[in-house]
């Protein structure tokens, strides 16, 4: 069986103190027994103290981003080995926000793929199309592309470390969502893709996240939905409340 994950990508948000206060509530609410993997990703500079404080808990600490090289002049940047180093295993990579505003390409979202799981951490791959995709009827061509270009110089092996997310552009921090029926349309579409490329097994075990304005008013339905395992949660982590709501919704 697959795993079902909630990840809260809390992107440029919250302090070391308010860093602490969210923790703090999600370690009082989250049930002890949830059916979910339940992952935090907050800023690089409370990694080190969230994994601190997490250490005992169901909660685990991902990293948004990382650089391809293992070190080196590259100043201002975060390497695979430094995570590591204070204990962050996960990190999601081709972020939508890091390939528009950051100018990330299919080509160095793969190279830093190649670098996570050569230090065998587990990768949240995200990747979606954009409106104007939809519109002119190319985003199943986007999306493969992108699956393709990212992930499948892969070693089939290496797949139990990938977690898909599935992030429509134009449902990120818009408040306008992918129908559940436009989520499960397109995580089946990702699962096929994946079954031919890599087989069954690997396409029925690698969880399929959806993100893009999950709500706790509409996760239940979104993770209703035979493919999607669960979901990658922008603004609704950053409130302990609704992000609690959404994993219990699994
Ligand atoms: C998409 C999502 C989290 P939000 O970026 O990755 O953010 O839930 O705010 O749309």
């Amino acid at each position: 069986m697959r795993k079902k994950i909630v990840a809260g990508n809390w992107k440029m948000h919250k302090n070391a103190e308010q860093t602490e206060d969210l923790l703090n509530e999600l370690i009082a609410k989250i049930p002890t027994d949830t059916n979910a993997q339940v992952v935090v990703a907050p800023t690089f500079v409370n990694l080190a103290s969230a994994v601190d404080h997490l250490e005992f808990t169901n909660i685990d600490v991902a990293a948004q981003n990382m650089h391809e090289a293992e070190s080196g002049a590259f100043t201002g940047e975060i390497s695979a080995d430094m995570l590591q180093s204070v204990g962050v295993n996960t990190v999601i990579l081709g972020h939508s926000e890091r390939r528009a505003i950051f100018n990330e390409t299919d080509a160095l979202i793969a190279s830093k793929v190649n670098t996570a799981l050569e230090h065998d951490m587990t990768v949240i791959f995200c990747f979606g199309e954009e409106l104007k995709d939809r519109h002119s009827k190319n985003h199943f061509n986007i999306v493969e592309n992108q699956l393709k270009d990212g992930l499948f110089s892969i070693e089939a092996s290496d797949w139990k470390n990938i977690v898909l997310a599935y992030e429509p552009v134009w449902a990120i921090g818009t408040g306008e969502t992918a129908s559940p029926e436009q989520a499960q349309e397109m995580h089946e579409f990702i699962r096929e893709t994946v079954r031919k490329a890599f087989g069954s097994d690997i396409a029925e075990d690698v969880s399929i996240l959806y993100g893009g304005s999950v709500k706790p008013e509409n996760a239940k339905e979104i993770f209703s939905k035979p493919d999607v395992d669960g979901g990658l949660i922008g603004g609704a982590a950053l409130k302990a409340d609704d992000f609690v709501a959404i994993v219990n919704a699994i």
